[in-house]
């Protein structure tokens, strides 16, 4: 059994670094309190018997052997967050991950595998444009040349690598070698698991986002001089666009299509916006779906932009491809839930995961606590307590399931 005392403390201290006047945590990678929160993450992995090392991108990993030689099990997640984001977003797995290797500590417990716990770099993508940087360069997928992806203030993530000691010339460093299986516990950030009434979930497989940053270009002029007919409003342009992306997400029942950021220029009160960009996020379980639907949207873009008088440019930000979580570690997560008394409840994982890179190496299984609400990506985000417990038992006995097949 876990010590769920140690845990809420955890929780509540790594949520710290970061947290602002508005009760919501800015914790972006490549930043002082990201650096102060991988240090207070790296001093609990080393109280709980593991050895800590940073690879060539950032990933905080944590080592305990087996006793026998072979691939390890992995478990992991991330600690930045979103702007303003929650506490448990990643924070949760990854703490969950350190209290079971100090209870295997604490209960003189030997496993077989040798085990190893990630914190991974940069999972949200909040500064660079694109996300799972870690998870991408673990993997063996991360290019150099993707390192341009530049934050809101024009410093490329290569800049920003650089400027913490990294040297982007050897991402390739980061790649493991192999892994026997994967495992990551998260909050569910939806409301099936509350809806069901169960605290923790069995996930069968994460839908992969497809971002991209769209530019649209018209003319700035004077807003009391210039005729209603004549004008090239890029922000009008873009208005309309956005309003027909939802109409066309709303078409395909299981597809989400988001605007999450826009930026007008020159921002002026007077002044007829001559420039806007805007991110879009579209993702659907189905890879040829999502494909089509960004398409569509890619069409339609253009057909307003013609109406409009207005030029767009669609620029490609990230395409993660949608997975399955692997059958025998559903299987093995189930066993442990069932064994709790608890109701077996399978979901899928509209919020994207690390879990999706490690997939492609090696089985993979995701386990998700209960959302308050189904509320994150907020400082509303909550998950109990008792239910942080119960799943952070479920991972703790479905790695020990896992260890002994
Ligand atoms: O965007 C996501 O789905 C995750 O929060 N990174
Ligand atoms: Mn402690
Ligand atoms: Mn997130
Ligand atoms: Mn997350």
């Amino acid at each position: 059994m876990i010590n769920r005392e140690r845990l809420a403390k955890h929780i509540e201290e790594l949520s710290q670094f970061g947290m602002q006047s508005s009760g919501g945590i800015n914790r972006f990678s490549f930043t002082e309190e990201e650096a102060k929160a991988n240090e207070y993450i790296e001093k609990l992995m080393e109280e709980a018997g593991l050895s800590v090392s940073f690879d060539a991108v950032g990933n905080v990993i944590g080592e305990r052997q087996g006793t026998e030689e072979k691939a390890p099990i992995m478990i992991g997640s991330h600690i930045d967050t979103v702007p303003h984001g929650g506490k448990f977003d990643g924070a949760l797995g990854v703490l969950a991950a350190i209290e079971v290797a100090q209870s295997l500590k604490d209960q003189g417990i030997q496993l077989k595998s040798p085990l190893k716990i990630v914190s991974f770099k940069d999972e949200e993508g909040t500064r660079f444009g694109f996300g799972l940087l870690g998870s991408r360069a673990m993997t063996g997928i991360l290019k150099e040349e993707e390192l341009e992806g530049r934050d809101d203030q024009g410093i490329t993530l290569k800049e920003a690598m650089t400027q913490n000691g990294y040297d982007p010339e050897k991402i390739g460093e980061a790649k493991v070698r192999e892994v026997a299986a994967y495992l990551e516990l998260h909050i569910e950030q939806g409301k099936v698991l509350e809806s069901e009434n169960v605290p923790v979930g069995i996930v069968t497989g994460i839908a992969g986002p497809s971002w991209k940053e769209i530019t649209v270009r018209g003319l700035s002029e004077h807003a009391g001089a210039t005729p209603m007919p004549i004008r090239q409003d890029a922000l009008v342009a873009a208005s309309e666009m956005i309003l027909n992306i939802e109409q066309i997400a709303f078409k395909y029942k299981d597809a989400v299509a988001t605007v999450g950021k826009l930026q007008v220029k020159p921002n002026g009160v007077n002044v007829i916006p001559g420039e806007v960009t805007f991110s879009l996020d579209v993702r659907d379980l189905d890879n040829e779906r999502c494909a089509k639907i960004v398409n569509e949207i890619s069409e339609m873009i253009q057909e307003v932009s013609q109406k409009r008088n207005v030029e767009s440019e669609i620029v490609e930000l990230q395409t993660v491809s949608s997975v399955q979580a692997d059958a025998a570690m559903q299987a093995t997560i189930k066993e442990a839930v069932v064994s709790k008394g608890i109701k077996p409840i399978s979901l899928v994982s509209g919020a994207g995961h690390d879990a999706m890179n490690l997939a492609r190496i090696c089985p993979m299984g995701m386990i998700f606590v209960r959302s308050k609400d189904g509320i994150s990506h907020n400082p509303l985000e909550y998950s109990s307590i008792d239910d942080c417990e119960i799943a952070t038992n479920v991972l703790f006995d479905t790695l020990v399931r896992l260890d002994q097949s």
